[in-house]
């Protein structure tokens, strides 16, 4: 007889293929068959490009880079994480901004938050030099000095800075302490660009200058001699730029902005009065004569 081998057989081929269906069903190890959700999130954090504060923030991730650092840093972080962040390295930066973002995470599960290498965000450094004072209106004539003091900021730097954070002094602070204005709102600078800082901001009264930050009446641009610097909040403060001028070098500009020659362009030049010359052009809407946010006229 045959017949009774038949349900061994069957017996045989349902154990094979119940082995094979079982293999298949769990081949990730969670026991629950399929591809393993959880096995997908690993967290190799994106390295995030260091969020210079000098870099105008198109950085969006608030949430992966934290905070941007300190005076001169703009949003920081990450710009490449994207549900990174988490707890450390909320901030970053300072007011000198050590050092830019690490990035967020790329991990999309909720290991991100405490596996994530969050974005310190924040400023890179900002040294003596990144900005150079490059005009001042001290003494203007068509306006009142209230109405019509301005100085010209450039960048001779090849990434935007923000001068955000930043203080403007004006006075050796060994004769008034007081005499600064820090700058609260963004003033993006851009490489090779020049801003204007002013008293008054209404270009009806100001002389037709185009003001891209106002400074508090703290500042005011001695018609003889003065001392004018960009510095950081830092004890003791990092002088960006600093400038001085005295009639007694010989130029006296009255209605003519005191216009750093274009050759020499730098935070060491400008501390020679002979790298002066009084402005030609005349400024658009007025009768006095400066090149503010442009570039400058040259000296002969
Ligand atoms: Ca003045
Ligand atoms: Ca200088
Ligand atoms: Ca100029």
């Amino acid at each position: 007889m045959t017949f009774p081998r038949y349900p061994s057989l069957l017996l045989l081929l349902f154990t094979v293929w119940a082995c094979a269906t079982g293999s298949r069903s769990d081949t990730d190890g969670d026991n629950q068959g399929g591809t393993d959700a959880n096995s997908s999130a690993s967290s190799t954090g994106g390295a995030g490009s260091a969020a210079a504060s000098t870099v105008s923030s198109t950085s969006t991730g608030s949430s992966t880079g934290g905070v941007g650092g300190g005076s001169t840093g703009s949003a920081g972080g990450g710009s490449t994480g994207s549900a990174g962040g988490g707890s450390t390295g909320s901030t970053g930066g300072g007011s000198t901004g050590s050092t830019g973002g690490s990035g967020g995470a790329t991990s999309s599960s909720s290991s991100a938050s405490t596996t994530g290498a969050g974005g310190a965000g924040g400023g890179s450094i900002i040294a003596a030099g990144d900005l150079v004072i490059t005009e001042l209106m001290n003494n203007p004539s068509a306006v009142t000095d209230a109405n019509g003091e301005w100085f010209e900021i450039y960048n001779p730097g090849t990434m935007t800075v923000n001068m955000k954070g930043l203080v403007i002094r004006h006075q050796d602070p060994m004769k008034d302490p007081t005499a600064i204005s820090s700058i609260a709102s963004d003033v993006f600078v851009s490489a090779k660009s020049y801003v204007v800082l002013g008293l008054n901001g209404n270009t009806a009264t100001n002389g037709g200058v185009t003001v891209h930050y106002v400074y508090a009446s703290t500042i005011n641009l001695n018609n003889t001699a003065d001392y004018l610097a960009i510095e950081t909040t830092d004890t003791p403060p990092l002088i960006i730029d600093a400038t001085t001028y005295d009639q007694l070098s010989g130029l006296d500009p009255n209605g003519k902005s005191r216009n750093l020659n274009p050759l020499f362009l730098t935070a060491m030049d400008n501390n020679d009065d002979t790298h002066f010359c009084e402005a030609t052009s005349v400024i658009v809407g007025s009768t006095d004569l400066g090149t503010p946010g442009a570039p400058n006229d040259p000296c002969n």
